[in-house]
């Protein structure tokens, strides 16, 4: 592939983690560099323990394929791998994907000498995942209270993992993390309505300047967060929804046992009712 003009200005050598000038190089547009090397190789170790989980059957209809994790009898040691053990290596594959992946984002942010705020943001969302397969497993006891991978058994495991406490929607912290999505939801919608509706306009009308962003808000709602305020309320928006969703799932179980609704007779407690 022909080097683009611009691509000399952005592709400097240097800032890597690992690996030196070794592997600090391109292929196409994709920068390599040593967690490119290892993200490729937990990714295709993981698919392929995937595919081989889904070749030992009983289908291969792609909503019902179900890499479950080991019965709770093996607690937090191995299982054998058809009883669980490709579900480990699989998560083993995942995290090791995962920050590989953040951990090249990191040689990225160091080469062009930005703010490291996108691996951040990713590393919310890594935690998220962490807590489901590996913090609240270890907290009660068993690889088993994993969520197993498959498009429906994880969704019957969200199901059932939430009915266990009752009503998931009394639980706190799962309140805050859907109020968070929602309002990340509203944050993005107003801000690229907004982008769009300025700097992309009709045949025949001018682009207008971001001031006019300022404008709309402050004749709607009399306040306008700013170009960058927006950006980041989106940032803290989206990486508190991940960081509540986490919270509310590994407060469920290793913190609180009885249903979510019950929680709330604190309130029904205080002594100012007496
Ligand atoms: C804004 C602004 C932008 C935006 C948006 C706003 C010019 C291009 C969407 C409006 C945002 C406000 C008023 C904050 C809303 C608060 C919550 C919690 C949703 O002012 O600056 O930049 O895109």
């Amino acid at each position: 592939m022909a080097m683009l003009n611009f691509e000399k200005k952005y592709r400097v050598r240097g800032g890597t983690l690992l690996g030196g000038d070794l592997l600090d190089f391109w292929v196409g547009p994709f920068y390599v560099g040593f967690f490119g090397v290892t993200t490729v190789i937990f990714a295709l170790v993981g698919t392929l323990m995937i595919v081989y989980g889904a070749a030992l059957g009983p289908t291969w209809n792609l909503w019902q394929i179900n890499i479950a994790p080991p019965d709770l009898k093996y607690g937090l040691g191995l299982a054998p791998l058809k009883e669980g053990g490709i579900w480990q290596i699989v998560t083993v594959c995942a995290l090791g994907a995962f920050g590989s992946w953040a951990l090249r984002e990191v040689e990225i942010c160091r080469k062009l000498g930005i703010g490291y705020h996108v691996p951040i943001a990713f590393g919310f969302a890594i935690f998220a995942y962490t807590v489901l397969v590996v913090f609240r497993p270890l907290l009660m006891g068993a690889w088993g209270y994993g969520f197993p991978y498959g498009i429906l058994s994880h969704l019957d495991w969200v199901s059932n993992t939430g009915y266990q406490y009752l009503h998931f929607h009394y639980n706190p912290a799962h309140m805050l993390a859907i109020t968070f999505f929602f309002t990340n939801c509203l944050a993005l919608g107003m801000h690229g309505a907004v982008i769009v509706s300025a700097a992309n306009p009709r045949r025949g009308e001018t682009v207008r300047p971001t001031e006019y962003e300022d404008w709309f808000f402050r004749d709607v709602v009399g306040y306008s967060i700013g170009t960058l305020g927006i950006h980041r309320l989106g940032l803290f928006l989206a990486v508190s929804a991940s960081f509540w969703s986490a919270i509310c799932i590994l407060l469920s179980g290793p913190f609180w046992t009885r249903g979510w609704p019950e929680w709330w007779n604190w309130w029904l407690n205080l002594p100012i009712w007496r």
